[in-house]
């Protein structure tokens, strides 16, 4: 097929039309919320099969390698569909779902390189939807429980058989590193907002290292992990409320699931969701914090060992400690990884994730508290 003449809606159409046929193709519309690629949903008028698909642009900035963001993707379905079909006891009657890479239509390869982007599509999974904020603990527990199957049944998938494809990803030192590297760069600033955030930073480096440390000790230990469990990636029945699958797998890979227990609370437990523009406002909600790690422990109680447990509380403070830093670091380098829409978004976002942190340890002895109360049901 020969490339569009000009024109974002007719390259769509034409990308579109490499992975399904282009007779059949209804609409195609932008999906989503996510900060780094691009996402449509492309509507089918024939209903007979599949009626819609989700079209994805990888920013190939943060993803260098997208070929092996595929593989991952590729090893991952592979290994969960011989695990549902072994119809595990924890699933009965329930819902799951695994979004699914699609081929192209002309060599059965898996992608689509044109002029210079990297464009793949993957099934979508209908009659479910996300959310940006939480609505309330029920969902909160189904958030809690969709991480912790979705841990489960990428337990026993060997981290050797996935590539690191974002180096450094949640390794909280590497981003004060850059933090470090970027402000040494950047003019001073007389913005008193930006100066307070810089300083928050600076009031909290040490321990920085925390979960990092335990790993080099051996107190805990690298395993597949999602990468980016926040609340819209959690896709929610929409009949039962219950969590069916988790979506944008593209941050696959051998990681700590600190982290992702921490990214699920931070985004879980702030009401207010991580765009909202009244600080004073921002919380952590501890009820919410309760409801979802019941729903994970739930399921990830089987896996989690003590030394897990003993560094919940950590992770529950670093991540969104580590989001601020990230989103305050890409502020002052010019917006160059997180997609903005206006002037000062990133500042703003990582005042939100100050401003959450800030709650967090207020709330410490309370935090540490529901985390021994729930490690002690075991
Ligand atoms: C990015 O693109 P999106 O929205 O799914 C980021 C996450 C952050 C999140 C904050 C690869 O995710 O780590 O937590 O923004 N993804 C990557 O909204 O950096
Ligand atoms: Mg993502």
């Amino acid at each position: 097929m020969s490339a569009p003449a000009s024109g974002s809606a007719s390259i769509l159409q034409t990308i579109a039309g490499l992975f399904h046929p282009p007779e059949q193709i209804a609409g195609i519309q932008q999906l989503g919320s996510g900060n780094v690629n691009d996402t449509f949903l492309v509507t089918l008028a024939d209903s007979a099969t599949r009626q819609a698909f989700v079209m994805q642009r990888l920013n190939t900035e943060v993803f260098e390698q997208p070929e092996l963001v595929m593989r991952n993707l590729l090893r991952l379905g592979d290994h969960v569909e011989q695990k549902l079909a072994a119809q595990p006891p924890e699933l009965t009657g329930r819902r799951w779902e695994v979004p699914k890479v699609l081929p192209t239509l002309d060599d059965d390869g898996h992608w689509v390189e044109h002029q210079g982007e990297f464009w793949r599509s993957i099934s979508y999974i209908g009659a479910a939807t996300t959310s940006d904020v939480i609505e309330n603990a029920t969902q909160a527990r189904e958030l809690g429980y969709g991480l912790g199957m979705f841990h489960h049944l990428i337990s026993d998938l060997p981290t050797k058989e996935l590539a690191d494809t974002l180096e450094n990803f949640h390794v909280t030192p590497a981003y004060l590193a850059e933090f470090d590297a970027v402000l040494a760069n950047a003019t001073p600033g007389t913005d008193d907002h930006l100066n307070a955030a810089v300083d928050f930073v600076n009031a909290r480096r040490e321990g920085l290292d925390v979960l990092e440390k335990a790993c080099e000790l051996g107190a805990l230990h690298r395993r597949p992990i999602h990468g980016d469990p926040k609340i819209n990636n959690v896709m929610i029945d929409e009949d039962s409320g219950q969590a069916v699958g988790l979506i944008d797998l593209d941050t696959v890979k051998p990681g700590l699931v600190h982290y992702d227990i921490g990214d699920c609370l931070r985004s879980g437990c702030n009401r207010l969701g991580e765009e909202t523009l009244t600080l004073d406002q921002v919380s952590f909600d501890l009820q919410l914090c309760r409801a979802i790690l019941e729903g994970y422990l739930s399921i990830g109680r089987s896996f989690l060992t003590s030394e897990d447990f003993h560094y919940l509380p950590d992770c529950i403070r670093l991540i969104p400690l580590e989001l601020g830093l990230r989103f305050l670091t890409d502020h002052l380098n010019g917006d160059r990884y997180f997609r903005t829409e206006r002037a000062n978004q990133n500042l703003d976002r990582a005042r939100v994730q100050f401003a959450l942190t800030e709650s967090i340890e207020a709330q410490w002895p309370a935090i540490q508290t529901l985390v021994s109360e729930l490690s002690r049901q075991r």
